[in-house]
């Protein structure tokens, strides 16, 4: 049976990689029946239903390495925790809070310190230096600057990744560049009244 990594999920269709295709697929009505989720990152046996069309079925979803609530994913084995250096400040106990669950999970993480092009060398190298000093992988973008991103480059390699941060931090940023394509819609920080929200582009 063809064997695959779910990609996306929206309601009860799911895009799954194999090695040369990408399906459209639903899944058999028995995992419902069983209250279990099906996940992005879930690695799924197949039955195809029409090569043609790229259609299947998942049958079986094989065991997982983890699993994480928010957002659900599964098998996730690196996190790219991003934190940026001005509009939001740096959330330093959401970055530990998260380092401290990453750790839990088994789950490799590097921290991105973004907006580096807003901040002086000295605070970067500051922050930089604590979490290096204690092991971590420590890189430092400016997500506007599209050469930058072969810093992440290497850790998508071979991993299912997450980006994870506060709102405005700059994921959708960097993930568009890395993919170089509009993946997903980047955000406008209100800086009027400086409250660090992130309106969506319509
Ligand atoms: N100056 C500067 N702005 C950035 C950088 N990265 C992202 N932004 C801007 O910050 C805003 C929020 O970025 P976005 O990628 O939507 O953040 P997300 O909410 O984490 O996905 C957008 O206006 C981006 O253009 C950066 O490295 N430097
Ligand atoms: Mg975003």
């Amino acid at each position: 049976m063809p064997k695959g990594i779910i990609i996306s999920a929206s309601s009860n269709l799911y895009q799954i990689e194999t090695e040369n295709k990408i399906y459209n697929c639903t899944a058999r009505g028995k995992f419902k029946n069983e209250g279990t989720n099906v996940l992005v990152g879930d690695k799924v046996e197949i039955t195809i239903s029409s090569e043609e069309k790229a259609e299947g079925i998942i049958e079986q979803i094989l065991p997982r390495y983890n699993e994480i609530k928010r957002p659900k994913m599964a098998n996730l084995t690196c996190i790219i925790l991003v934190i940026s250096m001005k509009m939001p400040s740096p959330d330093l106990l959401l970055l530990d809070k998260e380092l401290a669950l990453a750790k839990k999970l088994n789950i490799n993480t590097i921290i991105c310190f973004n907006k580096t092009d807003l901040a002086k060398k000295e605070e970067i190298e500051k922050l930089s230096k604590i979490y290096k000093d204690i092991g971590y992988e420590v890189i430092e973008t400016n997500a506007k600057n599209k050469g930058e991103i072969e810093k992440i480059k290497p850790f998508l390699e071979n991993n299912i990744t997450a980006f994870a941060g506060n709102s405005g931090v700059g994921k959708s940023t960097l993930t568009n560049s890395i993919f170089e394509k509009e993946l997903t819609q980047e955000g406008i920080i209100s800086s009027k009244n400086k409250k660090e929200k992130t309106q969506l582009q319509k």
